[in-house]
């Protein structure tokens, strides 16, 4: 309607248009909202370009001379790899090779755990989808590409603006040849709270048919019991089902002998009995020593038949060691992330182990070359989300001390920071242990790590020592998730929970013991659709969508309100998404396979009493102003 309007108006016919015309025009802007795709999405840049975005203010900036990461370029055809086998024979026939391969398998987590725990999960799938055709041409060997999963669903809408179902879409038709994967946390799916059974059915069933092959499935108590449903689900689907055992703990330590290698042998047993085609040995705080491993692995290795994928983080710093010692010791599969993205609370440096292995029976027979052109890629891509680096300077082995999740790590520190505990911060770890004793010794991971979290913080804000809190006569006021997971909402652990605390925090009432799931009824998937069908005026919803909604009522819907306005921005490059445009500038965004947009910015008007601020661009050539509110 402005450009109508403009092409229409005298004085722009006589040629005497500058940008001062249009800011002096009022009638120009009489037209209603913009609604076409190219508007919206200016919308959000002037948006961003006039008052920042939330998540960057106040945080490092870009660097001076900041430029586009550029992938490598993908080496001619793309050759088979994993996922062919997968196609052509089935989940067992790649579990049989695993355990036929004398090569050590590679993970390459980068696109999922490196960056949930480097940058608080802030990658946007841009960035992943640039890379996806040089994995496909140049790494064919990896086993799989972790890219999915944990955090991704949450933060992709809360924060990123975009759909985790269309980055795994994305990344999907440009991997033809290497196994995607997820990490799916059991009956929490990809959420905090355990969700009713037929909700966890559905969301593995579309997730499988969107492009996920391979799930590793968790629970985080370590409750083989909730895990069923999940990994019934994913057998049934024809993909890969990891069934996993979180490790804790120490089952050297005789003094830890809650989690010693016989609950290890024992769980493992379960899960292959269970049905699990890949056992997964999921180390999220990075606690497996590499003699420990050594020890874990070979009885592993002695007690099941089925592969074995070992994934670990390297907050400690010998997260590289322990990986080589499980080499050594047989196991099947290892992850690591790209060298840009690894270290500290992330995954141990895959060049790194590449190298270590190269000529030894356990080589991995991945391009050296070609990682190191990957990661350069990776290194460039980093440098756009310096907002949300930790800080994290060294690794450090008060890891073994608080056991926290690497995922979690920098996120509960930001937390701290945010309520003012950041000099206290070592205080906070230590707490973080001692909540983990008072809560009978449990697996940390999401969510029972951010149960754990929550009670640390509120005790180290409050001044409450562990005495005060089990005291029976003090009264004590509980965070909302310390209180749902001694209700048994979460499962339960390895002996339960102590029942005088839980007596304590739920003033008596009865917890349940059960599974979650046998008591919540099964959600009316049709008539869940009509309810977000109806709140947004009767437009069709999609499975996937309606998985979304499952998922994450509010955030999904918050995510489609703001998508009215703002449109389609997950193309955006990432510097534009976070900093916005500076006069000159000039982008160009792929709305869709096709549909390019040429973007330039021209100026940015002043505040006028209205409170709203001129934004001037050229649109594939064409002028348009964008009005947004000054809200700097
Ligand atoms: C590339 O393909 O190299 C990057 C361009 C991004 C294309 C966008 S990503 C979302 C959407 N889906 C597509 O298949 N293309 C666009
Ligand atoms: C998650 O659940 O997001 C995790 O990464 C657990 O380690
Ligand atoms: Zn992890």
């Amino acid at each position: 309607a402005f450009v109508q309007n403009l092409l229409k108006h005298p004085v722009f016919l006589s040629n005497e248009y500058t940008t001062k015309f249009i800011d002096t025009t009022p009638d120009l802007f009489d037209f209603s909202t913009p609604q076409d795709r190219g508007s919206k999405v200016l919308t959000y840049i002037a948006d961003i370009t006039v008052n920042g975005h939330p998540e960057t203010k106040g945080r490092a900036a870009l660097p001076e001379g900041f430029k586009l990461p550029k992938a490598p370029l993908p080496l001619g055809e793309v050759p088979t790899g994993t996922k062919t086998l997968l196609d052509e024979k089935g989940p067992k026939a790649v579990a049989d090779w695993m355990l036929a391969q004398k090569q050590l398998l590679i993970t390459d987590t980068t696109m999922r755990d490196g960056h949930q725990s480097l940058l608080a999960t802030r990658m946007r799938s841009i960035d992943m989808i640039k890379a996806a055709p040089s994995y496909a041409a140049n790494l064919p060997q990896l086993f799989s590409l972790e890219c999915w999963g944990g955090a991704t669903f949450d933060v992709a809408f809360r924060f990123l603006q975009e759909d985790p179902w269309q980055r795994l879409r994305d990344i999907r038709a440009r991997v033809p040849n290497i196994l995607t994967q997820m990490l799916l946390r059991g009956s929490n799916g990809v959420g905090y709270t355990n969700y009713p059974d037929n909700v966890v059915q559905a969301f593995v069933k579309q997730a499988a048919d969107t492009g996920m092959d391979v799930f590793r499935v968790f629970d985080s108590l370590n409750w083989v019991e909730n895990m069923r449903v999940a990994m019934d689900a994913v057998i049934e689907t024809g993909k890969i089902c990891e069934g996993t055992v979180c490790y804790t703990g120490d089952i050297l330590n005789p003094a830890r002998a809650k989690y010693d290698l016989k609950y290890y042998v024992a769980m493992a047993k379960e899960l292959e009995a269970a049905g699990a085609h890949v056992l997964g040995l999921k180390d999220m705080a990075g606690l497996l020593k590499p003699s420990a491993a050594r020890v874990l692995i070979k009885a592993l290795k002695d007690e099941i038949s089925i592969p074995i994928h070992f994934h670990t983080h390297d907050t400690s710093g010998i997260g590289g060691a322990t990986i080589l010692a499980a080499a050594e010791a047989g196991v099947d599969a290892a992850d690591a992330a790209m060298d840009a993205l690894s270290g500290n609370t992330s995954q141990p440096t895959l060049g790194s182990i590449v190298e270590a292995l190269m000529h030894t029976e356990r080589d991995t027979g991945l391009d050296i070359e070609e990682i190191r052109r990957m990661s350069d890629y990776w290194e460039a891509v980093r440098g756009q989300y310096v907002a949300f680096e930790s800080g994290m300077q060294a690794p450090a082995s008060e890891v073994y001390l608080h056991e926290m999740p690497g995922g979690q790590f920098t996120n509960l520190k930001a937390q701290a920071r945010s309520m003012g505990l950041e000099e206290r911060w070592h205080e906070v770890a230590h707490t973080y242990a001692q909540v983990n004793q008072m809560f009978g010794d449990i697996v940390k991971v999401t969510p029972s790590s951010k149960v754990v979290g929550d009670m640390a913080l509120m005790m180290v804000s409050q001044g409450i020592t562990r005495a005060e809190v089990e005291d029976p006569a003090r009264d004590i006021s509980f965070p909302d998730s310390v209180i749902d997971m001694m209700r048994g909402n979460l499962g339960q652990p390895p002996g339960g929970f102590p029942p005088l605390l839980v007596k304590k925090i739920l003033k008596g009432e009865a917890p349940n013991t059960e599974r979650p799931g046998a008591s919540l009824p099964p959600v009316d998937l049709e008539a869940t659709r009509k309810e977000l069908s109806d709140s947004f005026g009767g437009r069709d919803f999609d499975d996937e969508d309606l998985n979304s909604y499952l998922m994450y009522p509010k955030v999904f819907t918050d995510y489609l309100t703001r998508h009215e306005i703002y449109g389609p921005v997950r193309t955006l490059p990432t510097a534009t998404f976070f900093y916005g445009m500076t006069p000159g500038d000039e982008i160009s965004v792929e709305l869709d396979r096709g549909i390019t947009l040429e973007i330039r910015l021209q100026a940015v008007g002043d505040s006028r009493e209205d409170g709203d601020v001129r934004v001037f661009f050229e649109l594939n050539g064409q002028p348009r102003v964008i009005r947004v509110p000054d809200r700097s």
